[in-house]
Order: structure tokens, then C-alpha cells, then sequence
């Protein structure tokens, strides 16, 4: 079997229980055959980005980051990864439109690459807030590819301030008891 590499998920939702849809996305993806679910950040609320602008009539997110290992190429962790939008109910029509889930391929063990479905490092990565912060707080060490230290860019992202921890960690089944019922999340916090 070929070796396992690490690579990192952005998970988003601002339609339906988005709290709930995350946690069982988290779920889901750990339980995708060649995919194992290292740690998981804490959820995060942020403003609709459109191609707009920020939208703050359209309702908002939540974000969270999943750090994963896996044995599956990129696209094949593409295609299992929009299998599991698709099972939450994922409509694809606007670009950037509402949805009740996204998942994102951030970061793919480093590796830079691109064509027409899949670009790797994510290309907006760098600068969005709502994906830097919860990586941030799921690995402090974290690297982007071609960027630097995730630290320095969140410190950097325009719309750092509007990434707010949503607290549910005394709610249960918020993402926090999930993970470590799984043993997802590594570490106390
Ligand atoms: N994802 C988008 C577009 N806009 N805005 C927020 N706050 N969070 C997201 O995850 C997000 C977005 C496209 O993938
Ligand atoms: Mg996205
Ligand atoms: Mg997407």
C-alpha cells in the first residue's frame, strides 16, 4: 500500500445545522476507507465571503480545519471528499453561493500542483482568515506551501478579526467531544 502522507481539510457551512453537519462531516471523512482524521480544530464563525465581498445579509459560517493523513492521490481525495459534500446535501449552482457543506483540499503533503479540477496548495488559502485561523489552532507549527508560517498569515489576513470561536465545547456532541471520543483531537486543551 503507498505510504501515508498528511495532508489538511477546510470544512465549511452556512446552511442547516452547520455545527451538526461539520461534526458528522468530520465523522465521515474519518471513515473514508484510506483517510485517517489526526486532529480537528474547533469551530469558528465567519461572515459570508462572496465574489462580492463580505456578505453580512447572507447567513454565516462556520469553519473548521481537519488535519488528515491518507493514503489516497489528490484527486482520489478529491473525489471522496465531494463524495461526502454530496451526501450533506451539497447543491453546486452559485460560485460561492450558500451551501450546507464545503470541503476543501488545503494542503496536500506540500506539494504544489494544478489543473483544471484540483489546485494545490488551495489557492486562497493564503489569505483567508476562516482557513488559516482554525488551522492555526489545530497545528501551530503549520506551514503553507509556498507562503510561510500559517502564524504569520493569519496575523496577516484581512478579515483575521471576524474569525470568531463559536462555543459549543460544552454542548454535547460539539466538535471538541467528538473528536476526543474518537481520539481525533491530540493534546488537551
Ligand atoms: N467559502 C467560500 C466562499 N465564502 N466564506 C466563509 N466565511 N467561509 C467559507 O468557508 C467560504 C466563504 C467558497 O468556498
Ligand atoms: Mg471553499
Ligand atoms: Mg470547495
Amino acid at each position: 500500500m503507498r505510504p501515508a502522507v498528511p495532508a489538511v481539510l477546510a470544512l465549511g457551512a452556512n446552511l442547516g445545522d452547520r455545527a451538526a453537519t461539520i461534526r458528522s462531516a468530520v465523522e465521515a471523512l474519518g471513515s473514508l476507507a484510506g483517510v485517517r482524521v489526526l486532529r480537528v480544530s474547533g469551530l469558528y464563525e465567519t461572515p459570508a465571503l462572496k465574489l462580492t465581498g463580505v456578505d453580512h445579509d447572507a447567513p454565516a459560517y462556520l469553519n473548521a480545519v481537519a488535519l488528515i493523513e491518507t493514503t489516497l492521490l489528490p484527486h482520489t481525495l478529491l473525489d471522496a471528499v465531494n463524495g461526502v459534500e454530496n451526501d450533506f446535501g451539497r447543491v453546486r449552482d452559485e460560485r460561492w453561493g450558500d451551501r450546507t457543506l464545503d470541503v476543501d483540499i488545503v494542503d496536500y503533503d506540500g506539494r504544489e500542483s494544478h489543473d483544471e479540477r484540483l489546485t494545490l496548495p488551495h489557492p486562497r488559502a493564503a489569505e483567508r482568515g476562516f482557513v488559516l485561523v482554525p488551522w492555526l489552532d489545530a497545528d501551530n507549527d503549520a506551514r503553507l506551501t509556498g507562503h510561510g508560517r500559517v502564524a504569520d498569515l493569519a496575523a496577516r489576513a484581512a478579515d483575521r478579526e471576524t474569525v470568531v470561536p463559536y462555543a459549543t465545547s460544552s454542548v454535547p456532541g460539539s466538535i471538541d467531544e467528538v473528536a476526543e471520543r474518537s481520539g481525533e483531537r491530540g493534546g488537551a486543551r
